[in-house]
This record gives structure tokens, sequence and C-alpha cells, in this order.
């Protein structure tokens, strides 16, 4: 028998957190096999609510779940933990300026770093997923210098899988079948969807998708715009932004990230920047990755023609703003 793995989510109480829970309770995250104690943090404005989620986490009587910890207090809710997925965050409201959302966000970050630094198990791993999420992880990585870099990633995942579903609708074939887009860059809509190297499983073999889809017009801008608007999308019209495919692209990130990449298969995960690609270095930058033993590692080599490298470079150029607004609202 698995000894339980202890997970951290922040934000519980939210939206996104009311789909993750289930999930990872129920094995979507660390596999059928693993049992799990769910660490829950939220705000006190939102303890009454944090409660009852975690009573209808008892009330569903998972199996694999071990244990439940609801808690306003960081240090409670981080301690012991393997994995954290930082779902909370300041929310951008109509007339705040970017500064502002910045300021609240890395006041934020910065604390939970130290937290997580001082409490956490040794070798955990971490997914931002509040916005905006890559310098949140950067301001997190700053802040908890003695987390191996390597361990402080954002999510790019749901952007991906948005990508591989536009793919599979366009060419009508299984999205189980599609793979090796990329997200480059910023968690934002200066992202870069790039199909270049993506691929279609077919009855005779494995197609690019270039190929396939025969329109090139389409796939370097209605493609790449529905991408990068895909959350805009959602909100008009749900009124509320995704939640169920953010939680799951967050369990398939993490899963993947622990349990491997399938052989020929990457993901686009944010990760800190060593320069790959001549993107900037020091900034939590979004990369084709594989990932093997619970450690993530660069596709390295891809061709990147000229249409792409501007593309590259403007997101690129975006976090490297980012992190100096986020400094400036250190000082
Ligand atoms: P909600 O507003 O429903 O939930 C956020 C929760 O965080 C609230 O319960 C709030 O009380 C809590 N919170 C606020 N400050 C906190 C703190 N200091 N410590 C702990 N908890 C705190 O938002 P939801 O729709 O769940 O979205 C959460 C975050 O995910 C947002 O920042 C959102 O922008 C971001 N997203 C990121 C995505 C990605 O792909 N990286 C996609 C989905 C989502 O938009």
């Amino acid at each position: 028998v698995k000894e339980p793995v202890r997970v951290l989510v922040t934000g519980a109480a939210g939206q996104i957190g009311y789909a993750l829970v289930p999930m990872i309770a129920r094995g979507v995250m660390l596999g059928a096999d693993q049992p799990v104690i769910l660490h829950m943090l939220d705000i006190p404005p939102a303890a009454e609510a944090l409660n009852g989620v975690k009573m209808e986490l008892v009330d569903a009587a998972f199996p694999l779940l071990k244990g439940v910890v609801a808690t306003t207090d960081v240090v409670e809710a981080c301690t012991g933990v393997n994995v954290a997925v930082m779902v909370g965050g300041f929310p951008r409201k109509e007339g705040m300026e970017r500064k502002d959302v910045m300021s609240k966000n890395v006041s934020i970050y910065k604390s939970q770093a130290s937290a997580l630094e001082q409490h956490a198990a040794p070798n955990c791993k971490v997914l931002v997923v509040a916005n905006p999420a890559n310098t949140n992880a950067l301001i997190l990585k700053e802040f908890a210098p003695s987390i191996p870099a390597k361990n402080i990633t954002c999510l790019t995942r749901l952007d991906h899988n948005r990508a591989l579903g536009q793919i599979s609708e366009k060419l009508n074939v299984q999205v189980s079948d599609v793979k090796n887009v990329i997200i480059w860059g910023n968690h934002s809509s200066s992202q870069y969807p790039d199909v270049n190297h993506a691929t279609v499983m077919t009855p005779s073999g494995e197609k690019p998708v270039r190929e396939l889809v025969k329109d090139d017009a389409w796939l370097n801008g209605e493609f790449i715009t529905t991408v990068q608007q895909r959350g805009a999308a959602i909100i008009k019209a749900r009124k509320l932004s995704s939640a169920l495919s953010a939680a799951s692209a967050a369990c398939d990130h993490i899963r993947d990230w622990v349990l491997g990449t399938p052989e020929g298969t990457w993901v686009s995960m944010g990760v800190y920047s060593d320069g790959s690609y001549n993107a900037p270095a020091g900034v939590i930058y979004s990369f084709p990755v594989t990932c093997k033993n619970g450690e993530w590692t660069i596709v390295q080599g891809l061709a990147i023609d000229e249409f792409s490298r501007k593309k590259l470079d403007l997101t690129g150029q975006e976090l490297t703003e980012e992190k100096e607004l986020a400094y400036s609202c250190l000082s």
C-alpha cells in the first residue's frame, strides 16, 4: 500500500478549486492507486464556503482520500505538502490598474513562498495556476530560494489542451490522436500556440498537422487567436471563467510531471527559462517539455521559422515587462 501524498490547493473555495479537489480525490492527478491527503487553503471571508467543500468531500466517500485539512492558516496548509497547486490569488476587477493587481499578487506569492519553503516536504512540486500565472510563479521562486527552481512551474497546459481541441475539431479526428502542439511564452493573449511540429495519428501513420489541415491561413490566423482568446470566449458564454477545463489541465500537468510523458510526446509547461530557443532567461516561460522520473526537460533542437521567431520574442518581451512591473511592486 502506498503512503498518502499530501496535495495543497490554495483558493480551494473558488470555482477551479471546486472542480479540482474531487478530481484529485478520485486519483485523476496522481493515479488510481495513490492515496491522497488534501490540504485546502482559502482566506477568512471564504472560510465557511471552504468548510462546505470539506463537508462535500466527506460526503463523497472517496476511497483514496485519507484526510482533509481545510484552513485559512497558510502554515498549517503548507505543512508537509508534496504537491502544491496555487489557485488562490487576487483577480483583476474592472477599473483596476495592472500595477495594482500585480502588487496584490506579489504580496500573496511572496508570503506563500516563504510558508512553502519553510514547511512543505522536501522536493515539493509547485504548480501556479492563479494569474498572472508565469509572474506569480517567478515571485514564488524568488522568495523560496531553497526550493529548487525546477520544482516551480506554471500552468499553460490548458492552452495546450485548447490547441489540441481546436485541431481535433477542425480535422474531425479524436483529440487523443493529436499531439505535440506547443504553447510558447506567457499564459496571456500574447502566448504563441505553435502547430509546426504537431502530428495526428491516422490509419496510414503519423502525419504533420499542417499537411492534413492544408490551410496555412487558418493555422496562422484564426487558430492562433481562437486559442489565445478562448478564456474570454468561455467568460462570455458562461459568465464565469474556465473552471472544469482548468482543473483538468492542472491534473494533466502534475500527472505527466510526476508519472512521465508518453514516449514521443511532449507537453507545454511554464518553467524557469534557461534561455533555450533564445527566450529571455530568468522568467517563467512556457516551453515544450518531456518528463521522466519526476523531472521535466525542455525539448531541444526544434526548428523555429521567422513567423514563429517573432511570436516567441513578443511573448518573451511581455514576460520581461511583467517581471519589471512585479519587481517595481516590491520596492
Ligand atoms: P475564484 O475567484 O472562483 O477563486 C479564487 C479563490 O482564491 C477564492 O476562493 C479566493 O477567496 C481565494 N483566494 C484569494 N486570495 C487568496 C490567498 N491569499 N490565499 C488563498 N486563497 C486565496 O477564481 P477561479 O475561477 O477559481 O480562478 C482562480 C485563478 O485561476 C484566477 O487567478 C484565474 O485568473 C486563474 N486561471 C488560470 C488559468 C491558467 O490556465 N493558468 C485558467 C483559468 C483561470 O482563469
